[in-house]
């Protein structure tokens, strides 16, 4: 346990269509960057359905399959990569449950989300699944190795 909480980890973070629409943009980043830690990856995409397929494969038997497929390639939404320290687990954290009346509030759907089926944001559910999927809606060039700048006046 101590091992994993002090793993620098990778995770995939995405604002589903209906968090883009709503202009949640900003706010859902904004509480990423505030806990600590470090974009690695940003881009606005439309999602082809094969793709959203392929990323949601697990859950290709559940009635509500089809459904989610239309939902996330129903327009533009922001892939985002994030690394720091526990980082999986704790976006789960500031994410909330996947169904928004259960999320507590100060997290991201249990104060921005009513429906499980408009939930605004997705996060990796274990390390391997944070590469596999950075990997998957990535290329290599546009995830960026990099060292934030030192700020001595905060020393
Ligand atoms: P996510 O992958 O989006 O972060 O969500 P999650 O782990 O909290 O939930 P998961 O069980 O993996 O479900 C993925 C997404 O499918 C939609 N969903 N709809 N109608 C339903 O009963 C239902 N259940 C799940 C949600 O958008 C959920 O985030």
């Amino acid at each position: 346990l101590v091992a994993s909480l002090e793993q620098v980890d990778v995770t995939y973070i995405m604002i589903k269509p209906d968090g883009v629409q709503r202009g949640l943009v900003g706010e859902i980043i904004s509480r990423f960057e505030k806990k600590g830690f470090k974009l690695t990856g940003l881009k606005l995409f439309q999602c082809p359905k094969e793709l959203a397929e392929e990323h949601y494969k697990d859950l290709s038997s559940k009635s509500f399959f089809p459904s989610l497929i239309e939902y996330i390639t129903s327009g533009p939404v922001v892939c985002m990569a994030w690394e720091g320290v526990g980082v999986v687990a704790s976006a789960r954290k500031l994410i909330g449950a996947t169904n928004p009346l259960q999320a507590e509030p100060g997290t991201i759907r249990g104060d921005l989300a009513v429906q499980t089926g408009r939930n605004v944001v997705h996060g990796s559910d274990s390390p391997e699944n944070g590469k596999r999927e950075i990997g998957l809606w990535f290329n290599e060039v546009e995830v960026i190795e990099w060292t934030p700048a030192q700020a001595p006046w905060l020393m």
